[in-house]
């Protein structure tokens, strides 16, 4: 459309009607509507652990947890994405604190969530009833609709990473919320949840007792064998089985154990250790996410950009931005969630791995 002439008078009008009867043509913004490849305005950042966690404290002791606000939950609001309590486009990663006997009330709602633990314990989270540990390195879902509330039973504060699809939920409409009870009707502290007792074998499925939604049935990923997987990944390529391992990167994704499948519909979440001085493929791939270093340090290359990252630092990955990851001499344990599921669900993901055809 490059040969009208934006002046002449008869467009201008045939604009002004446009607007008069709530149209937009495409071709004054066809570069933005549908650009060549994508144009997050999402950036790429760093939190880190030494300014979140001080900052979690100091609103513990202003801000009182209880119905309402419900969680002290801060969220981690991307630079790029206009003030909104956004970590990318699509999810929603926050510090949550819950101090001494605390109680944050049952509710549910639509969205999908799950608790990601960098450190401390004494924190249950009650998830369909169902009394959940929360502890170092465990990984542990509230899928959309169930019922949770979390209690603190001990003398000593907790604080862990929240990752939520509210972004997604929030631009699809498909957002609902329930209050609960205002007390917790079981506050009972087991090692292990119902889930865990009925899910937590490998490769093992009880007959009845049907899994139900679209998400994994098992309350919990403990860290003891997210560890283990991991190690044994590593364990098999010193012994020269590259098979699943690739350069001293070891991945392991979360996986409802009836599908094999994402833990959650909306939200991939992954666990990497990397060999110390190990690094990754420089990759790019359609959708956003978020890390967490779980343990280690080593730094982040998103675009041309160098981030420096330390235990329990958070880095946000736009879409389409390549990442390469390097380990510093400690190596580098890695939590990832991402949005990945809904990309592949709808046909758009894809991947280009540096040195590679697509
Ligand atoms: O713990 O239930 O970070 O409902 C945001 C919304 C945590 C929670 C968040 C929530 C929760
Ligand atoms: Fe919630």
């Amino acid at each position: 459309m490059t040969t009208q002439h934006h002046d002449d008078p008869a467009l201008q009008e045939l604009y002004a009607d446009f607007e008069q009867h709530n149209l937009l043509p495409l071709w004054t913004q066809r570069e933005d509507l549908m650009p060549l490849v994508p144009t997050p305005s999402a950036v790429a950042h760093r939190w880190r652990w030494a300014d979140l966690y001080p900052l979690a404290v100091r609103s513990g002791t202003l801000v009182p947890v209880g119905r309402g606000g419900e969680r002290r939950a801060i969220a981690l609001a991307n630079p790029g994405l206009a003030g909104e309590p956004h970590a990318t486009p699509t999810l929603w990663a926050a510090i949550q604190y819950l101090g001494p006997g605390e109680v944050a009330p049952d509710h549910r709602h639509s969205q999908n969530a799950f608790r990601f633990v960098l450190e401390g314990e004494g924190v249950w989270t009650v998830v369909n009833s169902d009394p959940v540990r929360m502890s170092r390195g465990d990984l542990l879902l509230t899928p959309g609709w169930a019922w949770h509330g979390h209690h603190n039973t001990t003398d000593q504060p907790m604080a862990w990473l929240d990752g939520l699809d509210i972004p997604l939920a929030s631009c699809l409409d498909a957002n609902f919320f329930e209050f609960g009870p205002d007390d917790l009707v079981d506050r009972s502290t087991p090692r292990l949840s119902r889930a865990e007792r009925l899910w937590a074998h490998p490769a093992l499925r009880p007959v009845q007792g049907a899994a139900k939604g679209p998400h994994s049935p098992l309350a919990a990923y403990r860290w003891e064998h997210t560890d283990a997987a991991l190690r044994a990944q590593l364990e098999l390529e010193d012994e020269g089985h590259s098979g699943a391992v690739e350069a001293g990167h070891a991945a392991v994704i979360f996986a409802d154990p009836v599908t094999g499948g994402d833990a959650l519909p909306t939200i991939r979440t992954e666990m990497h250790r990397l060999r110390p001085h190990a690094n990754t493929a420089r990759t790019r791939e359609v959708g956003s996410s978020v890390w967490q270093v779980f343990d280690g340090s080593g730094e982040f290359l998103l675009g041309d950009q160098a981030v420096g990252v330390e235990r329990g630092d958070v880095v946000t990955v736009p879409s389409w931005t390549p990442v390469q990851i390097n380990a510093a001499d400690s190596g580098l344990d890695l939590f990832r969630f991402s949005d990945t599921p809904v990309m592949e669900k709808l046909g758009y993901a894809r991947q280009q791995v540096a040195g590679e055809t697509e």
